[in-house]
């Protein structure tokens, strides 16, 4: 039911302009027209020239404005129509290629259903782990992996428009994966900006206090910030597979996936090993001065992962998170641009579920979803999240326990490292501690006991840091708790102040 409200709002918002249009006389164009003057109403505006196939589904608010007493979406499923769109798409995703396009010639409903994108995505994906040619859509991918004898080209890219189908989860998975992101998602850029600050500066401003800075200019030197385009990327990469999501792709692959996915969670590369497998990437990048410390350097091979080159085309992102392992970050931004929006670790997101233990977070929306439905409530919020835009040559520090958004605003090439300073020893230690290290604990092998390998590690090459850690934490913590002198002459029973000198 996420989204409901926002979704409603659209709806009332189409239906008092239904009266009043909807006069082409195609009644294909008719539904396509409606869908995107529908957006464009309420001040959305729909991605490129060809949104995606939608196959004629409307909100389900429509409906009662519908002259049809059918909504199609039901009569056509017969006795599973009483379950929830979300439950029909599950069993869906049981069935093998086959079995969804035959059921998708027994009814108009079952043709939108089984043509439901994520339904190939999730078919593609889970057997295809040497990556896939993209085309088109996931279902011609899958054709054409499957049953290459089918010339998928010479398939039409529209497909059926199926009239009065109302469904407001397959309405809204279409809008997410459509809309252009609104300029007053954008508009708010209150982080902190600095350029050529000192790493002492860095430290007592930002690392200590434990706030997020932009910083600009620190990239200068980077020879990837001339070199790294797409040609130049693929030409080194030569046939070097990178991670993104459950498969291992050619980038030359992912390109021809990113040009032309139009989806509401674009897949994203995002590799861990970069470095190793094409070493050459190493040498165009090194690590901003303010972020040199990192201990986590002291377990080798061990460490757990820590830098990643992330690719994405616009859409594309990271949902909201806290950074693995307690860590801090800093995120480079080489190509392209950013949203980022960020809430302190104290304040949780709204629409983000954690679970208690934090080892899992609910997180049911998209990112576009998210703006759309829990943006707008921040507006009002006492503790504003802080967000910017970041450009290509600068770069983000996400200081530990933050949670951040992240969305791609144009195709993007980015460095991100996590790393542990002398700031943030002890609450990393803390963390690999916790009882449920195993399930908290990532992006490495041994869980369990990271804890006492990293403590032995940093005693053997830092010897007396830990203590010296802990004993300097002591020390702030009882000045913070030491009254002030105003507190110390506060009379605490009668709220006045006396003067006992
Ligand atoms: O999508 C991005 O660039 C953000 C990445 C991020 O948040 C992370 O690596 O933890
Ligand atoms: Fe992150």
């Amino acid at each position: 039911m996420l989204g409901c409200r926002s979704l409603l709002k659209q709806i009332k918002k189409r239906k008092r302009r239904k009266s009043h249009k909807c006069i082409t006389k195609n009644p294909k164009r008719k539904i396509e027209q409606e869908q995107e003057d529908c957006a464009a109403e309420d001040g959305f505006s729909l991605k490129g020239s060809s949104p995606s196939q939608n196959y004629g589904v409307q909100p389900l608010g429509n409906f009662y404005f519908s002259s049809s007493p059918h909504n199609s979406r039901n009569t056509g499923l017969g006795n599973i129509q009483t379950l929830t769109d979300e439950l029909v798409l599950d069993i869906l995703g049981f069935l093998s290629g086959t079995d969804l396009g035959i059921l998708s010639t027994v009814s108009k409903s079952f043709y939108v259903f089984c043509n439901h994108e994520p339904l190939w995505r999730n078919l593609v994906l889970e057997n295809c782990g040497d990556g896939f040619l993209f085309k088109r859509s996931w279902k011609s991918t899958y054709v054409a992996t499957y049953q290459p004898s089918f010339d998928v080209s010479k398939v039409g890219s529209l497909g059926l428009k199926v009239k009065d189908f109302y469904s407001d989860y397959l309405f809204q998975s279409w809008l997410c994966a459509n809309l252009e992101m609104k300029h007053e998602w954008l508009d708010r850029d209150n982080v902190i900006r600095r350029k050529g600050i000192s790493l002492d500066e860095f430290i007592s401003n930002f690392e200590e206090p434990n706030k997020p800075v932009l910083l600009e200019g620190c990239l200068d030197n980077w020879p990837a910030l001339e070199k790294w385009d797409r040609d130049y990327l693929v030409k080194v990469c030569g046939d070097a597979r990178f991670s993104v999501g459950p498969v291992q792709m050619k980038l030359d692959d992912y390109f021809r996936y990113s040009d032309q996915a139009q989806e509401e969670r674009p897949l994203y590369l995002f590799d861990p090993k970069f470095a190793d497998k094409v070493p050459k990437l190493d040498q165009d990048y090194e690590v901003p001065l303010y972020f040199n410390e990192d201990l986590f350097s002291v377990l080798g091979e061990e460490r757990p992962d820590y830098r990643w080159i992330i690719i994405g085309p616009a859409g594309s992102g990271s949902s909201f998170h806290i950074d693995p392992n307690s860590t801090s970050a800093w995120n480079a931004v080489v190509k392209g641009s950013k949203k980022w929006v960020l809430f302190p670790p104290d304040v949780v997101p709204p629409g983000v579920h954690p679970s208690s233990d934090g080892a899992e977070v609910a997180c049911p929306v998209s990112i576009t979803e998210w703006f759309m439905n829990f943006y707008e409530s921040t507006k009002t919020w006492k503790k504003k999240p802080v967000e910017c835009v970041c450009k290509a040559g600068e770069v983000i520090f996400v200081p530990n326990g933050w949670w951040h958004l992240v969305i791609n605003l144009e195709d993007s090439i980015a460095i991100t490292q996590n790393f542990v300073s002398r700031r943030n020893l002890l609450n990393v230690m803390e963390f690999l501690k916790r009882p449920n290290a195993s399930s908290l604990v990532s992006g490495t092998r041994d869980r369990v006991n990271l804890h006492d390998k990293f403590r032995n590690a940093i005693e053997a090459s830092y010897p007396g840091t830990i203590d010296k850690l802990v004993l300097e934490a002591e020390k702030k913590k009882a000045e913070q708790e030491k009254p002030s002198f105003w507190d110390s002459v506060k009379d605490s029973n009668s709220g006045a102040f006396k003067f006992s000198f």
